[in-house]
């Protein structure tokens, strides 16, 4: 009996309403992919924030399959007994066969099912299935390898279990086995070696290949078409699970508490240098895998040093603080940025002491019906107390560039970089850098933020990438409503340039590395931050409006058409009987165009100054006139409906 499922995509604001019904028979998809469960880069984001759609469409029968570990199995997935009698079959005999799989429930949004594969517990058929892999793949593995050789067991297991599951199936079945990235891939080489009766694709998320041609000296772009042989048959962009909050200002006032969460950090940390007004501030980042110069780290530097002379030179009255927090080998916070902690934390004490004691005295003075002699409030005691916390904020040396300590401090990129530009944090230093080569977490002594609420505190995100399928952390900016800097060599910021008429209006900048050497793109890139630089607070907030309502276009509830148009494909192309796909599909996803904002200036330096020398009926008028503009803004999006989704995605046979 054929299952009836329902899609139903509700608005979008500018994106076009998608609702439609289509019948997937009795189809079971199989999502597999190393990061299910257990994080370890993006993909993990792209399964974790995909699968409440995902859920909503297949229901029952959608099972993402990755490995087990069980300290995520602790903390995110509860484990039940299989719902489904063909999959309860399936693992009941594998797990009898020497296997242990295990099924839950993924604990996020969506709670997916989970079949959890405990690699380790068959690693003693590892040599067998290598043998296995050599004599009818061609593929060698070598002995020592723990990524390849989890990749195997992991690939012979899913393999496996997809076999198992369509025999154990009383009537042929349509499954759709999606695997991600190379991890996961080799199941889907044995299930066309062993041809099984299954829908297949593959989603590559970034290859080794081009990620060790552009961290080396290949010149990589120029020759891709002599290392680029397989074709790819839809690009599926990474979206988000986009949060909206009831209230429509409410992001702004959550980067306003995290901005001053960020601000404490500051004030410790350049304790005894604090000869910069922290009003005036602002926070850059670039955050994500240590990989120099594939993640631009490199150029980002170099944009900085350049960035500093030109505020110098301009005497600007802005400082700019830029954390490039990228996790590297160390052996823990190093002392000087600890202690920066404690200074503030004890002046913080000695201010709230004084305030006590003052306080206490004027109590006293009230008692007696008398004004208090302000002269007399403060006596030499809290004089002393003072003077010892003041003295305690001296220190000889300048603000550390770096949190921790590293273990390879002298060969590390980053701080040779730093070297070599200079820029030490010196009090004539307009660009500081602080360097933190961890993650961020809420339970850290130094930083107790997690990354969302520091990157809601930034201004700005900088992620001048030469390598990047996508990036996911412009895209994350985007949605928290921060703006962001990112290239148009990374998927992201080509699908940006493509959808929007006046990126850098919606504060999405796009740096030229494809066209323009080093040199210049780092010319560039140090023009877009001093342009930022020279914004008003008030432009500031409005460029973060601007940048938050692009937020539907990264939503799944957007992107996640391509995923199902992957999967139509893949189920026409293995049961031609039953499915049709209609390739309108995907060519249905191109040609939406966000426009330029109407209230965008020509230029942000043209916008006005939230200067104090404006009068409060001119600064009404003037948000009253950016309020209408902002409006109209959105009705010129909302009425653009340029989609047309396909209406037939499968007939019987
Ligand atoms: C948000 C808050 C405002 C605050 C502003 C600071 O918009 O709602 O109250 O003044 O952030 O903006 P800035 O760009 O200077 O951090
Ligand atoms: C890859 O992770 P990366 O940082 O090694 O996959 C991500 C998710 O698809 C993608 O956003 C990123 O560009 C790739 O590089």
């Amino acid at each position: 009996m054929p299952l009836a499922r329902s899609l139903s995509v509700t608005s979008l604001s500018g994106l076009e309403e998608w609702d439609e019904e289509f019948d997937l028979e009795d189809a079971v998809l199989f999502e597999i992919a190393w990061e299910v469960a257990n994080k370890v880069g993006g993909i993990y984001t792209v399964i974790q924030t995909k699968a409440r759609l995902t859920a909503e469409e297949w229901g029952e029968n959608y099972f993402l399959v990755g490995p087990y570990v069980e300290s995520n199995v602790r903390t995110q997935v509860e484990l039940i007994e299989p719902t489904n009698p063909v999959l309860k079959r399936t693992i009941d005999q594998m797990n009898a066969s020497g296997c242990k799989i295990y099924f839950g429930r993924w604990l996020i949004e969506g709670s997916p099912y989970v079949v959890l594969i405990d690699v380790g517990f068959t690693a003693w058929s590892l040599d067998r299935w290598k043998r296995e892999l050599w004599e009818h793949c061609g593929i060698g593995v070598p002995w020592f390898d723990r990524e390849a050789n989890d990749a195997v067991l992991f690939g012979f297991l899913t393999a496996w279990l997809l076999g198992e599951y369509a025999a154990q199936s009383e009537e042929s079945p349509h499954i759709v086995a999606h695997f991600h990235e190379w991890l996961a891939g080799l199941g889907l080489v044995l299930c066309r070696q062993r041809q099984l009766p299954i829908a297949t694709i593959f989603t590559t998320h970034a290859t080794l290949l081009g990620r060790y041609l552009c961290a080396g000296s290949v010149d990589f772009y120029n020759n891709l078409a002599q290392v680029y042989i397989k074709f790819t048959d839809i690009i599926t962009p990474n979206g988000l699970n986009v949060k909206k909050f009831s209230a429509m200002h409410e992001f702004q006032n959550l980067h306003a508490q995290s901005k001053s969460r960020i601000q404490e950090f500051v004030r410790g940390h350049f304790y005894g240098h604090l000869d910069f007004n922290l009003d005036k501030c602002l926070f850059l980042f670039i955050a994500g895998r240590y990989e120099f110069s594939n993640k631009g780290a490199d150029v980002f530097l170099e944009a900085l040093a350049r960035l500093n002379y030109l505020l110098r030179v301009n005497h600007s009255d802005v400082t700019v603080i830029a954390f490039f927090i990228m996790p590297a080998r160390t052996n823990n916070f190093n002392v000087e940025t600890l202690k920066g902690q404690a200074v503030r934390k004890q002046l913080w004490d000695t201010a709230q002491t004084v305030k006590e004691r003052f306080g206490k005295k004027l109590y006293e003075s009230l008692l007696v019906g008398q004004l208090p002699d302000v002269s007399k409030m403060l006596d030499k005691e809290d004089f002393t107390i003072m003077k010892r916390a003041i003295f305690a904020t001296q220190r000889q040396s300048q603000p550390p560039v770096c949190t921790h300590n590293m273990l390879e401090d002298s060969s590390d990129p980053i701080l040779s970089c730093v070297r070599r530009i200079g820029l030490f944090n010196s009090s004539s230093d307009r660009v500081k850098i602080i360097f933190h080569p961890e993650f961020l977490s809420s339970t850290s002594p130094l930083l107790p933020m997690d990354y969302e609420e520091f990157v809601r505190g930034c201004h700005l995100g900088v992620f001048p990438s030469y390598y990047e399928p996508w990036g996911y952390t412009p895209a994350e900016c985007t949605v928290m409503g921060i703006p962001s800097i990112s290239t148009n060599l990374s998927g992201f910021g080509c699908f940006m340039e493509e959808h929007i008429a006046d990126p850098s209006a919606y504060g999405i900048y796009i740096l030229d590395r494809r066209y323009k050497g080093v040199d210049e793109s780092c010319n560039q890139l140090t023009s877009f931050l001093f342009q930022f630089c020279k914004q008003s607070r008030r432009q500031r907030i409005i460029q973060r409006n601007r940048t938050e309502r692009l937020s539907d276009l990264l939503d799944w509830r957007y992107l996640g058409r391509f995923y199902i148009a992957a999967r139509h494909m893949a189920l026409a192309k293995a049961f031609p009987d039953t499915f049709i796909y209609e390739p309108e599909e995907t060519a249905s996803t191109a040609g939406f165009r966000y426009p330029r904002p109407a209230s965008v200036p020509p230029s942000p330096a043209l916008s006005r100054h939230s200067s104090p020398h404006h009068s409060e009926a001119e600064d009404n008028e003037e948000d009253e006139r950016y309020d209408e503009e902002l409006e109209a803004e959105k009705d010129r999006v909302n009425i653009r409906q340029p989609y047309t989704m396909p209406v037939k995605n499968k007939v019987s046979a």
